[in-house]
């Protein structure tokens, strides 16, 4: 099925991720169970016939205006291109550094190279001990018929004006909204706007708990949302 003649049209830098990136693979109580390379943890047919479930981050920076930071994914991007999101997102990796459980440190870890790697953003804009994890949810989602996800995702947020220099191998485009331009958004991305979309874990993100959040944002109470126990099953 997943012959490499298959993957002929794959973009040359997001085919060497595919296969360099080893993801942790975890149970549904997000327990460490093994590693798996980002290729087959994204691959449905894997994903259904071995129930491979891999760990995430998905990073919601926003500036002092408490303002968000959408990113729309590359044209190039194996699952979901062209989508908007939230600011970051993608997988601690089966590395020492990515697999310290203490404090989430590992997945911060993650969260402070893919921020550099993505959107430019220096890790002294980005300090590991400012993400606040919210929470954890457990979702899957097909991309097209070959591709998707089955992710439990760390859900970090982190408040800081920060410089970007968006990396056009990840990203297409990146804008910051107000809660009312997100809640726009949306509504065109559900009337099906041409060429609108939004991935679906930011979606579930913003129907399940963004807004209360957000409030906590501008609150400077973000300490009181957190959940870690919680692995919410979406
Ligand atoms: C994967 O993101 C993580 C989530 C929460 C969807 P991604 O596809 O952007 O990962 P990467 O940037 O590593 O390709
Ligand atoms: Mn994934």
């Amino acid at each position: 099925m997943a012959g490499a003649g298959e993957d002929a049209g794959m973009d040359a830098v997001q085919r060497r991720l595919m296969f360099e990136d080893e993801c942790i693979l975890v149970d549904e109580q997000d327990n460490v169970v093994g590693h798996e390379s980002k290729y087959n943890c994204h691959l449905m047919e894997k994903i259904e016939s071995e129930n491979l479930l891999h760990r995430a981050f998905s990073v919601f920076l926003f500036n002092s205006k408490y303002e968000l930071l959408l990113q729309q994914r590359s044209a190039t991007k194996v699952t979901f291109p062209l989508v908007w999101t939230n600011t970051c997102c993608s997988h601690p990796l089966y590395r020492e550094s990515e697999l310290i459980q203490e404090n989430y440190l590992g997945v911060r870890n993650a969260a402070q190279r893919k921020l550099l790697d993505e959107l430019g953003i220096p890790a002294e804009d980005v300090p590991v001990d400012q993400f606040t994890p919210l929470g954890r949810m457990l979702y899957k989602a097909p991309s097209d018929g070959k591709w998707g996800e089955h992710e439990l995702d760390y859900l970090l947020f982190i408040v800081r004006d920060v410089k970007l220099l968006p990396n056009p191998d990840e990203v297409g485009d990146v804008k910051y909204v107000s809660r009312e331009q997100l809640k726009d958004l949306v509504s065109r991305a559900d009337a099906g706007e041409d060429g609108l979309k939004l991935s679906p874990w930011f979606r579930l993100v913003v129907d399940n708990f963004l807004m209360g959040w957000w409030d906590h944002v501008e609150k400077g109470t973000l300490h009181e949302a957190v959940d870690m126990e919680t692995i919410h099953k979406l």
